[in-house]
Parts: structure tokens; sequence; C-alpha cells
């Protein structure tokens, strides 16, 4: 189990963190994921998952990965 931090651009309120939580969550092996859309800061835990599929998830969201 490991934590790895993300930065996404473009969140400016608490429903886009909610949305990128959403898609992000619903990576296979990852457990918990925090989301600050004030800073941008994404923290996923979990294992197994990929940098490309966070991307994807992010952009599936309608944000960017930094
Ligand atoms: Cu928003």
């Amino acid at each position: 189990m490991a934590t790895q931090q993300f930065t996404v651009e473009g969140m400016t309120c608490g429903h886009c963190a909610m949305s990128v939580k959403e898609e992000i969550s619903e990576i296979a092996g990852v457990t918990d994921v925090t989301v600050d859309h004030t800073t941008g800061a994404v923290e996923v835990t979990g294992e197994g998952f990929t940098t490309e599929q966070v991307a994807a998830a992010v952009t599936e969201a309608g944000y960017t990965l930094a």
C-alpha cells in the first residue's frame, strides 16, 4: 500500500473536488483519495494503480493532471 501525490489543475470548488475524487476512486486498487481544490493537491492511496490511470480519471472528471 502506498500513497502517491498529484496536482490537478482547474478545480475551483467542492464539487470539482468531489468529481475528481469519485473518478479516481473507481480505479482498481485505489482505497483512499483526498482532494484539496484550493491547492489542487490530490493524494491517492492504494496499490497496483498507475499514474496513467489517475491522469485518465482526472481527464474524465474534466480536469488536468499538472
Ligand atoms: Cu467546482
